[in-house]
């Protein structure tokens, strides 16, 4: 009997084709998310997962897949999972690194780009006939933004889409200021990025990019007083996952000028629905789509496949994720 895989959502193609020629593969086809009581009871004959986003890997899905013996996360952040538990019980774990690098600090781009020129209310004026309607002659005091060429930008999280980000910044004739748990000398090198402490980061910074994973530490790291230290003139972008940034502060503080505007592709609950931000206009947002290129989503249904049929082969997987748990089972 060959081993058999879910996989929660639709991926591209490529990544199922190669799946196929070793597992028997079963797609959650649906649009709607599939239901945490289906999925519980789907994965009760599964070796293998392939999942991602919000979906809960905990103690209570792998206590009802009693056969589980790895999951393959369709993303580079893997928050969703308990992985300390997966390693307890000899599952192994890995994501998607790399692969969506250049696409997610694209996509950061594009939201910072599109905020401080107030590019999705342009768009939305355009269309609405607006211009023509109202009479109103063309004037240089239409939607003015934010310059970005030339100024600073402050980093937060100098891994591989952090520093990817500030590759870019480069074009932009940039100042670039970062902050990271660790000092990255070689990056500063590199990129000629300076180091502050995130409180010098945040005051200093025309144009703040959050490119953390989501961990205890990181929770709510940008709250009400930290939102405060920022320039009035600033905007905010989130590429990195919602709960970083305390959704109630960040409500406040556009709403009270503390900051000129955000950019977010994350949200504390998504989807996120008719919250606050939906009525303002100093906003941009995106449903989580930071790696949503063809190019990007068909490398990371490549990875996942190579590392399931690596650890089928008894091999390593390339991008595990918990080392630890080779101690605990040989893959295979
Ligand atoms: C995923 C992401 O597309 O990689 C990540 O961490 O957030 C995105 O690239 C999304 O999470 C789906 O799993």
């Amino acid at each position: 009997m060959r081993p058999k895989v879910l996989v929660t959502r639709r991926i591209p193609e490529n990544g199922l084709e190669l799946l196929r020629e070793h597992f028997d593969v079963e797609v959650w086809e649906d649009e709607r998310e599939i239901p945490r009581e289906v999925l519980l009871e789907r994965v009760r004959d599964v070796d293998a997962l392939v999942t991602m986003v919000s979906e809960r890997i905990d103690a209570e899905l792998m206590d009802s897949a009693p056969k589980l013996r790895m999951v393959a996360n369709y993303a580079v952040g893997y928050d969703n999972i308990d992985v300390e538990e997966a390693t307890r019980r000899g599952i192994y774990v890995t994501n998607t690194p790399d692969v969506l690098t250049n696409a997610t600090a694209d996509f950061a781009w594009a939201l910072l780009l599109a905020t401080a020129r107030r590019l999705v209310e342009a768009d939305a004026f355009t269309r609405s006939g607006e211009w023509k309607r109202r009479g109103v002659a063309w004037h240089p005091l239409m939607f003015l933004g934010r310059d970005v060429y030339g100024k600073t930008i402050g980093i937060v999280g100098l891994g591989r889409i952090g520093k990817a980000i500030a590759r870019r910044a480069g074009g932009f004739g940039m100042r670039i200021l970062y902050n990271s748990r660790t000092r990255k000398p070689e990056a500063e090198k590199e990129l000629g990025a300076e180091f502050r402490s995130l409180e010098g980061l945040l005051r200093e910074s025309d144009f703040v990019v959050l490119a953390v994973p989501l961990t205890e530490e990181t929770y709510h790291l940008i709250n009400e007083e930290r939102l405060r230290l920022m320039k009035r003139t600033a905007i905010l972008v989130n590429i990195a996952r919602g709960k970083v940034v305390d959704t109630k502060a960040l409500v406040k503080a556009l709403k009270e000028g503390w900051i000129a505007g955000a950019g977010l592709d994350v949200y504390e609950e998504e989807p996120y629905y008719n919250g606050e931000l939906f009525a303002m206009e100093n906003v941009v947002l995106a449903p989580h789509i930071g790696s949503a290129t063809h190019g990007a989503r068909e490398g990371m249904a490549e990875l996942v496949a190579v590392n399931l049929i690596a650890f089928k082969n008894g091999e390593i997987p390339p991008t595990l994720v918990n080392r630890e748990v080779v101690e605990v089972r040989k893959p295979g």
